[in-house]
């Protein structure tokens, strides 16, 4: 079967939306739905730990789950990891330094310095040795590049070796430039252009995120190919609106 990681790579067209309601009941509908993957968000929202893990289980059955970590903190990358997470994301990455730094906290010796535990990833001890084997190999590492600092070190950033892809993030660069939430100035726009560019260059599988159904075509067509479109709380309190629009 191929893996979430080789379609990466493959820059397949991969659909993913956000899940930031901490219930695996969420999770069930929308991992259901018919997405590629699923975008756990633990960065901005009450998922915890616990609740992340339960997310996995209710997800994986349908498809890959790829958790978003709140920070670049090793405590939080390897309890990710642990959970059995498809792949991570990491916010904010800036620099060359955090990029190797972060990569690896994710990936076992001799490759990196990802600490070993037993848990639900290495099914529970029982699944120990092949785990450890194929995890550097199967398991997604993906950056987000979502910082006017990230802008200026991209050239740097795209030859750290093991990334599997770059996402960026239009709201938290908007930021950056003080110009919060304003993610279609012709200035934001620029930037988010300067970092799609380098990575096609190097080569490496791109992703955004959107709010916009509409969008997805026209990024795609830019050469995106992992796309996180829409977040849970938002799908639910659009639906709502549009049922009492009926009334
Ligand atoms: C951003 O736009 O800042 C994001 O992190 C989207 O995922
Ligand atoms: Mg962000």
């Amino acid at each position: 079967m191929t893996t979430f990681k080789q379609k990466l790579r493959q820059k397949l067209p991969l659909i993913g939306t956000i899940q930031e309601l901490p219930a695996a009941e969420v999770t069930e509908i929308l991992a259901s739905a018919g997405f590629d993957w699923l975008f756990v968000d633990m960065e901005h929202s009450a998922i915890d730990i616990s609740c992340m893990q339960h997310i996995l289980q209710a997800g994986q059955r349908h498809c890959p789950c790829i958790v978003r970590s709140p920070s670049h903190e090793e405590v939080w990358l390897k309890k990710i990891l642990d959970a059995g997470a498809d792949g991570i994301i990491i916010p904010l990455v800036n620099t060359a330094e955090e990029a190797k730094r972060v990569i690896r906290f994710c990936k076992y010796p001799p490759e990196g310095g990802r600490s070993i535990g037993i848990a639900r990833a290495q099914g529970y001890g029982m699944n120990f040795r092949e785990y450890v084997a194929e995890a550097n190999e199967k398991i997604a590492v993906i950056l987000q590049m979502e910082h006017i600092d990230a802008v200026k070190n991209i050239d740097a950033i795209v030859k750290v070796p093991g990334i599997d892809a770059l996402f960026i993030g239009p709201y938290d660069l908007s930021g950056s430039m003080g110009m919060t939430g304003q993610v279609n100035t012709p200035e934001v726009r620029r930037q988010i252009e300067i970092l799609g560019n380098a990575c096609i260059a190097a080569g490496l599988p791109m992703g955004i995120f959107t709010t916009d159904p509409a969008e997805v075509k026209p990024l795609m067509e830019k050469g995106y190919s992992l796309i996180a479109v829409g977040i849970d709380a938002m799908i639910l309190g659009k639906a709502a609106k549009e049922t009492l629009n009926f009334l």
